[in-house]
């Protein structure tokens, strides 16, 4: 077995006694911090959802996946992110009210971190007013960032965005948008600024805008 088969096998079964080891053995051999992201990680919770679709797995797997990618992902995030001054402003990043999924949100957060933003993370089912708190108690705040996986949450992410524009301070931040359902075509259809399939394509994003 790889490296990558063994990790992704270990998410996908919700092996979380051994994951830490088993990441950081790939560490130690040398593999790209965001293959072992991506082509372990990502592609293992990708699997586990399939299986959901399909009724061979249920909600108590996808929890125990998703609780074993984090302890993964918190070895992996030293390699990922490096030092920076956080001088391109602060980015407020939630998923949004109805929706409890973070792992993806947490993964664009830190792909942004180490892009050289500060992070205001607000964690899950956050609110427009949550949001507009955040804004305006923050400085420099040049990004709000709404994460939702769930098709039913699509029309939470709309009404926060459509009341984001009408926000008085819009023209000094922008919008980006993403998740699972989410596309580059409904991110405009809602008057987000932009969107992006993924937490490292989400960084050079943000860095557009700065
Ligand atoms: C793990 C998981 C859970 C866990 C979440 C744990 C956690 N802490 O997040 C638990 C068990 C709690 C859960 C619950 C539910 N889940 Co769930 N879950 C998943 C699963 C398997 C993986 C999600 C994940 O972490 N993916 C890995 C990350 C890395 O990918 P990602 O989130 O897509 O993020 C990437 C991009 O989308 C993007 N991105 C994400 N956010 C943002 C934000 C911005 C600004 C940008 C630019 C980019 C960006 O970058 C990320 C990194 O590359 C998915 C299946 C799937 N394939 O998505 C189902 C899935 C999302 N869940 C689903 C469902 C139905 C549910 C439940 C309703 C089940 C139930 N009956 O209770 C509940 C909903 C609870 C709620 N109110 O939120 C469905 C949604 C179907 C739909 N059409 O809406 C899915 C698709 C499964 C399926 N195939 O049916 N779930």
């Amino acid at each position: 077995m790889s490296y990558i088969s063994d990790i992704s096998g270990a998410i996908e079964t919700g092996k979380i006694k051994v994951i830490e080891e088993l990441v950081q053995t790939a560490i130690d051999a040398g593999l790209p911090p965001l293959e072992i992201l991506n082509d372990g990680m990502v592609a293992a919770m990708t699997a586990i959802g399939e299986r959901f679709s399909r009724g061979e797995a249920f909600v108590p797997e996808m929890l125990i996946s998703a609780r074993t990618m984090k302890k993964g992902v918190d070895i992996l995030k030293p390699h990922l992110t490096k030092e920076t001054a956080n001088a391109l402003g602060t980015v407020v990043i939630g998923t949004v009210q109805g929706d409890m999924h973070d792992i993806g949100k947490n993964l664009v957060a830190m792909m942004i971190e180490s892009a050289g933003f500060q992070i205001v993370d607000l964690g899950v089912d956050v609110s427009l007013e949550r949001f507009q708190e955040a804004i305006d108690s923050n400085d420099n705040v040049r990004i709000v960032a709404l994460s939702t996986l769930l098709t039913t949450t699509m029309p939470s992410m709309k009404r926060i965005v459509a009341e984001l524009n009408a926000n008085a301070q819009r023209d000094s931040f922008h919008i980006i948008v993403g998740g699972a359902p989410i596309t580059a075509e409904f991110a405009q259809q809602i008057g987000a600024d932009g969107y992006s399939p993924d937490a490292a394509a989400a960084a050079v994003l943000a860095k557009s805008f700065s």
